[in-house]
């Protein structure tokens, strides 16, 4: 593969900083976050030939950044807001050929900067009416999934598709600061808060971050707080054994609550911004109460009570499901799990509990419907987990713009229409709900995210998770604009319209091309990557399409199915109960349907496979040729990298077609109306 050299800057190359680093700019305040805002102008300055000043001194400014603490000169005076900005919020005004960033604490300041940043020399042209941005979640995470020691299967990074970790390296601290301090940097310039350094599933060295490794993690969170990123760590439930020696580790065991108190001191006593910890309990083999005959209230308490004194939170996983199922046991139903176990403890999370939901009822599938524990837990905070990771969505070979998914997800309205949407859940009704999590994409790969294009899944995410009601163009726009600028010659807009034709539509091309209508895990066992349709139908992890010749999908009806459909509020559980009323994207997660049921489309389910499967190859062929063609727009050795990963995408892309194809025509029988050849 071609690499860049070296890293690459992604969406903060130098010229992104032209527009700042040409001018006079003033910044005001102090504290650790008003420094890094100095420091990032000053290094634009002293590039663009403009000057910064840190402190009160005569104008004129064309940018002033400033907290509202400070005696403000000027237009900045005249443009203080009579009421709280709030927590890492800021006021962006123009006025009089003065552009004004006013923030009542340091991370708004930092917040705002990136919002001049992205503005280029917009922020210094006519006048603005002053607007106020604010956070619509105040925890805004990236988990990753990085094991501290090589897993002999899943590698250093669990469902990384991006080379090794940019945090560990064969059980040891990588010891590249200077790149953790790079991608905190960038994860600032989106709005990105918090991140968890370790696997959730915690091995070996990876468990011992908490104790004798924990210098280990400090190091990292000393790089990262400058650009206002708490660090939280996995721990595993059964540290008091496997790192106290405790005999136990029962919840409401005594001398495990005093185990977990002490260590969680020392903890602080390292790290006092530590964010919090991150448990997958109970979960894939992972240990929890259920040992101890104890519920996940019982277990998330435990660790909450310990985080409590020091304003720590504990994110605990919704994410708990049977994975020794029988495929002859129709009743036992994945999808129905996490409500199942969650739902009924409703009230008995501690306040700094936070529990993360993943956005659909099983597993990161293409397309999933929103998961019910989402509408079913109004006195918990909840967390909404997305992942950026690609590991159900071509992991990172393939061009797949999450976006336009996310926003479907956190658009969503479980009580019907007039009712609260799932962003406004994960953001909370007085501004301090669970917020937005996602598995991170990045590696050490020199692109960050191996598909240099997933970048944009990335950044994105921040910005999502800043403002959910942004139009996912705009954010690709944004990101265009800051990654790409300027071009290498020069035609901006021939670049924007290209990376809009491959990127806006293509988790709809993705989607086509793999599993149809909702039915998920036609993937390859284990890896995942790839089409094998009967690949998991038997095996005991409960994710199956029951397709045999009759027909496909699965019953999870009230009246004849699992009766995860009354898991809903209405109108939602009555629209997913009737086969009527069921989206067809959506159809085969529900209901189980003869291949000959006719569809909204008008056409039958087996013609839909057929024809979105044909067409699916067809637009990625078509992105294909759009980035050949494009060839001059960009720098050539990411050219050719996206180059080669749209030829693999193509080749998988035909095969993912020829395998569903064909299965389908052959426990059918039916033909492609169109005469197509299936194989
Ligand atoms: C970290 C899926 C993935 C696992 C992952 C798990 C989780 O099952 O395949 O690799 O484990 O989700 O979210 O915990």
């Amino acid at each position: 593969m071609t690499t860049p050299d070296p890293v690459h800057p992604a969406w903060l190359p130098p010229e992104a900083f032209r527009a700042i680093g040409s001018r006079r700019t003033l910044v005001l305040g102090d504290g650790l976050l008003a420094g890094t805002v100095h420091d990032e102008v000053a290094d634009a300055c002293a590039r663009y030939g403009g000057r910064v000043r840190r402190g009160a001194e005569d104008g004129p400014y064309d940018l002033v950044l400033a907290l509202t603490t400070e005696p403000l000169p000027g237009v900045a005076g005249e443009v203080r807001p009579d009421s709280a900005i709030g927590a890492e919020g800021y006021l962006l005004a123009r006025r009089d050929g003065v552009t004004v960033v006013l923030a009542d604490d340091p991370a708004g300041l930092l917040y705002g900067l990136f919002h001049v940043v992205r503005l280029g020399e917009r922020a210094f042209a006519g006048e603005l009416q002053a607007e106020r941005h604010r956070p619509a979640m105040r925890r805004r995470m990236l988990d990753h999934w990085d094991n501290v020691d090589v897993h002999p299967v899943m590698g250093q990074v669990e469902r990384g598709y991006a080379g090794g970790s940019i945090f560990w390296r064969d059980g040891a601290p990588r010891g590249d600061l200077a790149r953790v301090r790079a991608y905190g940097r960038l994860l600032a310039a989106c709005g990105v808060n918090a991140i968890s350094v370790n696997n959730v599933n915690v091995r070996a060295t990876g468990a011992r971050l908490l104790t004798d490794r924990l210098g280990d993690v400090a190091a990292l969170a000393d790089v990262l707080r400058p650009y206002g990123i708490r660090v939280h760590l996995s721990v595993s439930f059964a540290s008091p054994v496997v790192l106290g020696g405790l005999p136990t580790a029962d919840p409401l065991d005594e001398g495990v609550r005093k185990w977990w108190a002490g260590v969680t001191e020392r903890v602080y006593d390292t790290i006092p911004d530590f964010g919090g910890y991150v448990v997958k309990a109970d979960s894939e083999g992972e240990p929890g109460p259920f040992a101890y005959g104890r519920d996940h209230a019982d277990g998330a308490n435990l660790l909450a009570e310990a985080l409590e004194p020091f304003g720590g939170v504990v994110h605990w996983r919704a994410f708990v499901y049977n994975h020794r199922q029988d495929w002859r046991d129709r009743s036992t139903d994945r999808a129905r799990a996490a409500y199942d176990h969650f739902a009924p403890l409703d009230g008995r999370f501690r306040d700094n509990v936070i529990l993360q939901v993943k956005h659909g009822p099983v597993d990161f599938q293409v397309r999933e419907p929103v998961s019910p524990v989402i509408a079913a837990m109004p006195a918990t905070r909840l967390a909404v987990e997305l992942q950026v990771t690609q590991e159900y969505t071509g992991q990172q070979r393939h061009v797949c713009y999450l976006p336009p998914m996310w926003r479907e997800v956190l658009g969503f309205r479980p009580w019907g229409p007039d009712g609260t949407a799932v962003a406004d859940v994960a953001g909370g009704a007085s501004g301090d709900g669970g917020g937005l999590v996602a598995v991170s994409n990045v590696g050490d790969d020199p692109y960050w995210t191996g598909h240099p294009l997933a970048q944009a899944n990335l950044y994105a995410f921040g910005r999502l998770a800043w403002a959910p009601w942004t139009d996912p163009a705009a954010i690709l726009d944004e990101w265009i604009d800051l990654t790409f600028t300027p071009t290498a010659t020069g035609d901006t807009e021939a670049l924007r319209h290209t990376l809009h034709a491959i990127m806006d539509g293509s988790w709809r091309t993705y989607e086509r091309y793999t599993a149809p209508l909702g039915v998920g895990f036609m993937v390859r066992p284990g890896h995942h990557y790839g089409p094998d349709v009967d690949g998991y139908e038997y095996t005991p992890w409960g994710t199956y399409h029951f397709a045999d010749r009759d027909g496909v999908g699965v019953d999870r009806t009230r009246a004849t199915g699992t009766g995860f459909t009354g898991q809903y509020p209405p109108p939602w559980s009555e629209v997913y109960e009737s086969l009527d009323r069921c989206p067809d994207e959506l159809l085969l997660f529900f209901h189980h349907v003869p291949y000959g049921h006719v569809l909204h489309s008008g056409a039958t389910v087996v013609q839909h496979i057929y024809d979105t499967h044909f067409a699916g190859v067809e637009e990625a062929i078509e992105a294909r040729r759009r980035w050949e063609e494009a060839a001059a727009l960009f720098d050539p050795s990411l050219h050719a990298r996206v180059e080669e990963l749209l030829d693999e995408q193509v080749r998988c892309a035909e095969e993912w077609r020829d395998q569903i194809n064909a299965y389908f025509f052959r426990k059918s029988g039916v033909p492609d109306v169109r005469g197509r050849r299936i194989p």
